[in-house]
């Protein structure tokens, strides 16, 4: 299955583009201060609207995102539409859809809704129970504005589109079921996807910080994702969603995709971390890493980890030489991943959604 998908989405604009021009050493700097502005030490809880409220509206000189005007309207929030409600199939259809683009990055808009999907998700704690995939609360200001949340602007926008078609899917279902389409479509695995998250509003919104730094080590990759519940086996196998995309400094500050084919999911990261040789790059901006033979893939401190650390390397030299079982625990974590804060009576049964290679054609 996995080489037939990979085939067919090996789109012929992979050639992976020159370096852009050098960060400046400031482009992260700005981002994190920037976020300083959002709420700090704040439980993410439901009492905390007119400190939301404040900060939103200081937010407002500093480029704001599109709802943030009412930010505590509750015209926000909206209950999820039932399975028998929407054909969520269809949905995931019209995702497929507005996925390729040749004038965007490297012809595909299937990375940065994976990076959606997830940034969405992983605000989760677990001790708490806020945050996670529940509200998309990336909607409003204080959140959308968060360093880690730059560039992630162009997915939300490309999703209007479909949000347009089906108003009835909330922000939150269509955020995660675009991810879930957007791996299927680039070769990637079955995903099991639930409906039923609600839109919450902007005191729902979690306080910054939650989401990993490409420039530390293990141990802080330990703390963010043991914070939502994963386990060292379920980081690595996430991990492998790198094989995708690339980083852009005008966001992150980094600079470069993981691997030759950024728009085609397999196990293609885990061997390159392996085969390569990875040194440090010598550049201006902020610490990555670069292939030895032609410098033109990079690696975060985050990802070495996945090769220096103990505990993290036995699962990348299993996915490295096997990418079945990648795919396999790739699913099942990235599926706990966009489920994480959703109450489980809110849910309804697994969707069944088909990739468009496996749907009978329309017939004639
Ligand atoms: Fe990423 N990630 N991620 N990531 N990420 C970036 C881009 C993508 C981390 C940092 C970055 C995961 C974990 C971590 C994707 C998917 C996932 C970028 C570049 C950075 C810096 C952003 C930019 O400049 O545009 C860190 C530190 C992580 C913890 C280890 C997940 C596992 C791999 C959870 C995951 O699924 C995707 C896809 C992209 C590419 C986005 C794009 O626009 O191309």
């Amino acid at each position: 299955m996995a080489f037939a998908s990979v085939l067919r989405t090996a789109t012929p604009r992979l050639a992976v583009r020159a370096a852009p021009q050098l960060a400046r050493a400031s482009a992260r700097r700005a981002f994190a201060s920037e976020a300083s502005s959002a709420p700090k030490g704040n439980s993410g809880g439901s009492n905390n609207g007119l400190l939301f409220g404040l900060l939103g509206a200081g937010a407002l000189g500093g480029g704001l995102y599109l709802y943030t005007r009412d930010s505590s309207d509750n015209r926000n929030v909206k209950d999820a539409a039932s399975p028998q409600q929407v054909d969520y199939q269809k949905v995931y259809n019209a995702i497929a859809d507005i996925l390729e683009d040749e004038k965007y990055d490297d012809g595909s808009y299937g990375p940065v809704l994976v990076r959606l999907a997830w940034h969405a998700s992983g605000t989760y704690d677990k001790e708490t129970g806020n945050g996670g995939s529940n509200g998309a609360t990336m909607r409003f200001a204080p959140e959308a504005n968060h360093g880690a949340n730059a560039g992630l602007e162009h997915a939300r926008n490309r999703l209007e589109i479909v949000k347009k078609k089906f108003p009835e899917i909330t922000y939150s279902d269509l955020w995660t079921l675009a991810g879930v389409c957007a791996i299927q479509e680039m070769g990637g695995p079955y995903i099991t996807w639930r409906a039923g998250r609600k839109d919450g509003n902007v005191e729902n919104c979690t306080p910054d910080g939650r989401l990993p730094d490409g420039d530390k080590g293990a141990d802080h990759v330990r703390k963010i994702f043991y914070r939502m519940g994963f386990n060292d086996q379920e980081i690595v196998a996430l991990s492998g969603a790198h094989a995708l995309g690339r980083c852009h400094v005008d966001r992150s500050g980094f600079d470069g995709p993981w691997q030759y084919a950024p728009t085609t999911f397999s196990n293609e990261y885990f061997r390159l971390l392996e085969d390569e040789k990875w040194q440090e790059r010598k550049w201006k901006g902020p610490p990555q890493f670069e292939n030895k033979s032609d410098k033109s893939l990079m690696m975060l401190r985050t990802d070495m980890a996945l090769m220096t650390d103990k505990g993290f390397r036995q699962y990348t030299d299993k996915y490295a030489k096997d990418e079945n079982a990648f795919f396999s625990d790739f699913s099942k974590a990235f599926s706990k991943l966009i489920h994480l804060g959703v109450p489980t009576a809110q849910l309804s049964e697994p969707v069944p959604l088909k990739k468009i290679e496996d749907q009978a054609p329309a017939s004639a």
